[in-house]
């Protein structure tokens, strides 16, 4: 008896219940949305090497360079293959619910590269929903088909630059010009941003001259095509010929003509 007086109270609570949410519209907490996106740390690479366009680890090749004169910087001869990696890792405030995010989603500016959009390379942590960033996933972007630029003082770089650098890389060969990008992830958050450098060997690229103007012809004047003068006729008369002439002379003689 007891039990069936609990079993029709609950029925009651849950009825009411159910009037309660379909009147107020408030869902219970754990059925609620996740509306909250989290942040990205993000730690750029320089990789003295084409890495290609997926993978999912960090190669070899890359490295966070983030000191412009720590020892660690590449230094890259002007002209050889370059690629940037930029490694994305999202993290959720306490307490909160926060959105998966499509990796196509994450937006990178580089202020070296004005134009160019980091590429989705591949997962390096890809926990709970495959495909998707999560939080406590890492990701990887990357910009490819880059080469190192010759750098001198005379040059000056989109995002500023180059600086001195590159003090303590292992040629020992001290400081010199030296390229400097920093990065950013700004969608769907604005969020960490990291830097990564690189600089090249001695003897160092000479600065290009400008290109000499080549000076401009002095129009020719144009010369009128020379008038043909015609060689001398000699008129050999023979026979009948001579004595007509010598007759028409004759003639104009006795005539005064
Ligand atoms: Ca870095
Ligand atoms: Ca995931």
């Amino acid at each position: 008896m007891r039990s069936l007086r609990f079993v029709g109270s609950l029925a009651v609570g849950l009825v009411l219940l159910g009037t309660f949410f379909f009147v107020t519209g408030v869902a219970p907490a754990a059925a609620q949305e996740p509306t909250v996106i989290g942040t990205f740390a993000l730690v750029k690479y320089v990789c003295s090497a084409d890495i290609g366009a997926t993978g999912g680890t960090v190669p070899s090749t890359c490295v966070d360079a983030n000191d412009p004169n720590g020892a660690n910087v590449p230094v890259l001869a002007a002209g050889s293959a370059l690629s940037f990696l930029y490694e994305a890792t999202y993290t959720c405030p306490a307490g909160s619910v926060c959105t998966p995010i499509n990796p196509i989603s994450v937006t990178i500016a580089d202020n070296q590269l004005p134009g160019i959009a980091p590429a989705v390379y591949g997962a390096l942590q890809d926990g709970t929903n495959t495909g998707v960033i999560d939080p406590t996933d890492s990701w990887l972007f990357v910009v490819r088909g880059q080469q190192a630029i010759p750098l001198t003082n005379a040059v000056t770089l989109p995002g500023g630059g180059p600086i001195q650098g590159c003090a303590n890389v292992s040629d020992g060969d001290g400081a010199r010009p030296t390229y400097v990008n920093s990065a950013q992830i700004t969608g769907p958050s604005v969020s960490n941003t990291d830097v990564a450098a690189y600089c090249n060997p001695f003897p160092l690229p000479t600065a290009v001259p400008p290109t000499a103007v080549p000076p401009t012809p002095t129009p020719i004047p144009s010369t009128p095509a020379p008038v043909p003068i015609p060689e001398p006729i000699t008129v050999v008369l023979f026979g009948t010929g001579l004595a007509a002439l010598s007759a028409a002379m004759a003639a104009r003689k006795r005539t005064g003509k």
